[in-house]
């Protein structure tokens, strides 16, 4: 009996995974074990995402490029920086985290991108692509000052490498001939397909047919040679790196003074360990292309890496789980791309811009119709806005459909080459409020307020998928530059049958609800919540007015006139940061028109950065849903409480 105790114990356990608290944990594990680990990470990956939703695609493609970085770097001494982060699962598993591993993405829950509250592993609070090489060097540089030696690595994707700033950091990384590793994880794929000359120009030398047929060529050539045809074959293998590493890839790189390493293969773990043990020594920029492929190990991410890039919750068993009923409701995003084809129908000045989304942004139906008026311009928003402001110099109706967060990205451009110029572009904002499990990084809550003080833009926001359809028709007829914002997800379910309304008059606000104590200034999609909040309210006694304001600017200045004159109390109500928001709009043109005696409430996000989470418990947390309004207005129709 004892003896059998004994050999129990001394029994590796059947799950590897159990044993790894942190990546110290791998040093020791031989490769047949780290190779069983990458298996057993995988099933965990897509239990949880198949639970909680997630991006499946981008995680399964990494692991074992994630297990062997982490094998021979020391995390967190060494600093690993996740490009995007959507693809930091394999790291959040072995970094410590693999028991929170089930809250990933929910509410208080473990974060599905890199964030530094959580671990030391983690490094920068990534999520918008293309910054790791960044911050990557401001690490190295600042490290060489202290006179500290640890590694820096950065890990980029193929899509994020399309984005300007990754090539800004490339550029003075090779300068500065910094002590910088950046890992180029190279799927060919975005979240589509990757575009561009530079995606051509990395995947060319991988399946041009050319090469391959050239050096089946040789192979026979040499082994014709008698005596010495093995030995030049073996020589020919043994340079064929730096060989085509010279006429591809590494050409480019090298010309930003990196040392370029590869191809090498992403899911052999003996070669990519090789690799890095090799280049690890190394105190120069250094860039190492790795080849992998999307959603692998998952045969329907395999097979439709786009559609798994992020995914929601779904039956991991079934045989095509891409598979769903049709929603009865459309999402805003399907109801733009649908107004946009009709418009383009139309107008044959209406072109669309997409930087790298034209599934998420609902252009991919306009891109099938219209593929010559379409431009997916990669991870590039900056680009794209400018881009934009030269076709409709030229006399076309650009629509440049990007996520709110995203165009972020591009305030300089829109500021300078649309508003200053003052053409005829609309911004199709995507997203905009909160976004839900996505969290901070992703949440399109800073849009009004960046946008409002820009000259000549007309910013829009619809109550409703067929408000969104109107502003669209509406946007073009205004004939200059226009910002139309709206949420995440399904529209409220409205008719969409008969014809979109051509015009909505420019600042015009819609008085939705007549009532006697109080009115409610509502836009975008607090509108419908602050009507129901009004509806509880009668059964208060009480009644209030509610306005649609669904134009930010230029807001409706005549009927705020009134509203200041009749009402004492106005509650204003948006999905966006209070501060310079709407409710500051309203605030302010009141005190600009010496509007006295009267009193704002804004509800809105306060100073803060709002976590991840669904977004109706979110909308609940910071009082933004029909019972948040209706408590804001009882509190002031009682006088409870001012803000
Ligand atoms: C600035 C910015 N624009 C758009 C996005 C949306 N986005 C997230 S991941 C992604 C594709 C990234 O492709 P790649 O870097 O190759 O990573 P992969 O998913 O293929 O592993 C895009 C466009 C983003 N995160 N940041």
């Amino acid at each position: 009996m004892e003896s059998k105790v004994k050999i129990n114990v001394e029994e590796k356990p059947t799950c590897l995974l159990d044993s790894i608290s942190s990546p110290k944990d791998l040093k020791s594990l031989s490769l047949t074990e780290l190779k069983q680990l990458a298996g057993e990470i995988r099933k965990l990956i897509i239990e949880t995402v198949a639970k909680n939703g997630g991006h499946l695609a981008p995680n399964l493609g990494v692991v074992e490029l994630t297990l062997a970085i982490h094998r021979v770097f020391n995390s967190p001494n060494d600093k690993i920086i996740w490009d995007v982060g959507h693809q930091s699962y394999t790291h959040k598993i072995l970094t410590g985290r693999r028991a929170q591993f089930s809250t990933l993405r929910t509410f208080g829950g473990l974060s599905g991108f890199p964030k530094r509250q959580e671990s030391p592993h983690d490094i920068f609070d990534t999520g918008h692509s293309g910054n790791s090489i960044s911050v990557g060097l401001g690490i190295t540089a600042a490290k060489e000052l202290k006179r500290e030696t640890s590694k820096t690595i950065a890990v980029i994707g193929d899509g994020s490498m399309t984005a300007g700033q990754a090539f800004e950091g490339l550029n003075q990384a090779g300068h500065l001939n910094k002590d910088l590793i950046v890992v180029l994880n190279d799927n060919e794929m975005s979240i589509s397909q990757n575009v561009g000359a530079l995606s051509s120009f990395l995947s060319k030398r991988l399946t041009g047919k050319g090469f391959v047929q050239f050096k089946r060529e040789m192979e026979s050539f040499f082994k014709s040679i008698p005596g010495i045809g093995e030995n030049l074959i073996q020589w020919a293998k043994k340079s064929e790196d730096s060989f085509t590493g010279f006429f591809t890839p590494g050409m480019l790189f090298a010309a930003l003074h990196f040392d370029y390493l590869g191809p090498v293969r992403g899911h052999r773990l003996e070669e990519l360990i090789a690799t890095f043990e090799n280049i690890r020594h190394i105190q120069a920029p250094v860039l190492v292309h790795v080849l992998t492929t999307k959603g692998k190990g998952y045969p329907p991410a395999e097979k439709n890496p786009s559609y798994f890039h992020g995914v929601g919750p779904f039956n991991s068993e079934a045989e095509d789980p891409t598979l769903k009923k049709p929603a009865e409701v459309p999402t805003y995003t399907e109801v733009f791309g649908d107004t946009l084809v009709a418009l383009a129908k139309k107008d044959l000045r209406v072109v669309a811009i997409s930087a790298a989304m034209p599934e998420g942004t609902g252009l991919n139906c306009f891109a099938r119709q219209y593929p010559q008026r379409f431009f997916d311009v990669g991870i590039a928003e900056q680009h794209a806005v400018t881009f934009a402001a030269g076709l409709a110099l030229e006399g076309l109706k650009p629509v440049v459909a990007i996520y709110s967060t995203f165009i972020q990205r591009a305030y300089d451009q829109v500021l300078q080459d649309v508003c200053l110029q003052n053409v005829p572009v609309i911004f199709a904002l995507d997203r905009a409020g909160i976004v839900g499990e996505d969290g901070p990084t992703h949440q399109g809550l800073f849009d009004l307020s960046f946008l409002r003080p820009l000259p000549n833009l007309v910013i829009m926001v619809p109550k409703d998928e067929r408000e969104l359809r109107d502003m669209l028709y509406s946007a073009l007829a205004y004939n200059r530059p226009v910002a139309i914002r709206y949420p995440r997800g399904a529209g409220i379910g409205v008719s969409l049958k008969g014809d979109a309304r051509e015009t909505i008059p420019l600042g015009e606000w819609e008085v939705l609800k007549e009532g006697e104590d109080l009115v409610v200034l509502a836009i975008g999609n607090t509108v419908y919540p602050a009507m129901e909040a009004a509806q509880r309210l009668t059964f208060e006694g009480k009644s209030a007015s509610v306005i649609n304001a669904r134009f930010l600017k230029p807001l409706d200045e005549k009927l705020l006139v009134g509203i200041a004159g009749k009402y004492s109390q106005i509650l204003t109500v948006e999905e966006n940061m209070i501060q310079g928001g709407f409710g500051s709009a309203v605030m302010e043109k009141l005190h600009q028109l010496r509007c006295q005696g009267v009193r704002v409430r804004s509800l809105g996000i306060p100073d803060c950065f709002v976590e991840q989470g669904p977004s109706e418990i979110i909308r609940n947390f910071y009082g933004l849903d029909a019972e948040g309004i209706f408590k804001a207005m009882m509190e002031e129709l009682h006088g409870a409480s001012k803000s």
